[in-house]
């Protein structure tokens, strides 16, 4: 099988590759990098962090941004400057909290900026605000996507021109309350341990990128033998932080996993999947999440993060850096260990 990659290629811990990088950004907290080349730069669409005073719970209450920058850089290791606020929560009439995870995409010299927030009955949705150019700032649609729920939208630009947004996180981030794209209630069901875990979710954009084409499908994400993961694999089953690159014509579908907080890759031959397992690219973080992109630029391929260092361990307080990934030769990606001693 052609995506499978052979376990004797898979990195040991041994050569897990060390990368304590510095923050790109110091005068604000960043977070959730969303990574993108357009007109030649590199720009990166984070969440923007800060303290609101609200204490740390299980609904993850205290990531209680209100708003977006986006930051950008002319070369790998320039300037990162930074273009201010581009997209406040007083201007989206749909939105009452909690900006999380955001991304974007560029179509016929138009830029779609794609980002989740709870509505007024504080269930996530995922809106879309538009610019014509990458730094906006973004003017939002006034109601969310159609069909969309949870978190962390990852659009994806296939080679073929189509466009597929990937969504969905666990816990605060509300995948839980969903059973085929129907609202369960606030009642949190988790399958059982011995039970294919919860998928995260695609689907393909319409034309003008305002839309689901599409009725949204699971992501299915198998192991070894092509079972699907169980919800008792914290090691490899999805969490949140979905984000897909291609690589060599494989698709590499990265995310956070269960509770353990590792960014893994599996491999498939298309889009919509299923995806093999293959490893971990980023070991855990200091601090809770884990949350990455991944972005080819001038030939080298890199790795955006984020971590609490500069907030000496603040969950909530979260910093954006990047790193250069690396592929072995037959794909498999080299595992980094970017925790700071
Ligand atoms: O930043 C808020 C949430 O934390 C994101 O949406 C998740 O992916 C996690 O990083």
């Amino acid at each position: 099988e052609e995506n499978n990659v052979q376990e004797d290629s898979i990195p040991s811990r041994s050569e897990v590759r060390k990368s304590a990088s510095e923050p790109l950004v110091t005068d604000n907290y960043t977070a959730d990098p969303s990574a993108h080349v357009f007109d030649g730069k590199i720009y990166i669409y984070p969440s923007h962090d800060w303290d609101s005073g609200i204490p740390e719970d299980d609904t993850g209450a205290h990531f209680d941004m209100k708003d977006y920058h986006v930051y950008s850089m002319d070369s790998i290791g320039g300037e990162v400057k930074d273009h201010g606020v581009v997209l406040d929560v007083e201007d989206v009439p749909w939105a009452s909290r909690q900006m999380w995870a955001p991304d974007a995409a560029e179509k016929d010299g138009k830029y779609y900026f794609y980002f989740p927030a709870k509505d007024e009955n504080d269930i996530f949705r995922i809106g879309v605000a538009t610019a014509d150019n990458p730094a906006g700032p973004f003017n939002p649609e006034q109601e969310p996507i159609e069909n969309s729920y949870s978190i962390d939208p990852a659009v994806y630009e296939d080679t073929d021109g189509e466009y597929y947004m990937y969504f969905g996180g666990i816990w605060g981030g509300q995948l839980q309350d969903y059973r085929n794209n129907e609202y369960q209630g606030e009642e949190d069901v988790y399958p059982a341990d011995d039970e294919p875990a919860l998928s995260p979710m695609i689907a393909r954009m319409s034309d003008d990128m305002l839309s689901f084409a599409e009725e949204p499908k699971e992501v299915q994400l198998l192991d070894e033998n092509g079972e699907p993961l169980l919800t008792g694999d914290n090691e490899r089953r999805f969490f949140e932080a979905a984000w897909v690159h291609k690589y060599n014509d494989t698709y590499y579908f990265s995310y956070s996993t269960g509770d353990t907080h590792n960014i893994a890759y599996a491999t498939g031959d298309n889009p919509y999947g299923p995806f093999t397992y293959q490893g971990v690219i980023l070991e855990p973080v200091l601090g809770w999440t884990n949350h990455h992109s991944i972005v080819e630029y001038e030939g080298k391929w890199y790795l955006f993060y984020h971590d609490s260092s500069l907030s000496e361990g603040k969950t909530y307080l979260r910093s954006v850096k990047m790193t250069e990934l690396n592929y072995n030769e037959d794909g498999s990606i080299q595992t980094i260990n970017a925790m700071v001693e």
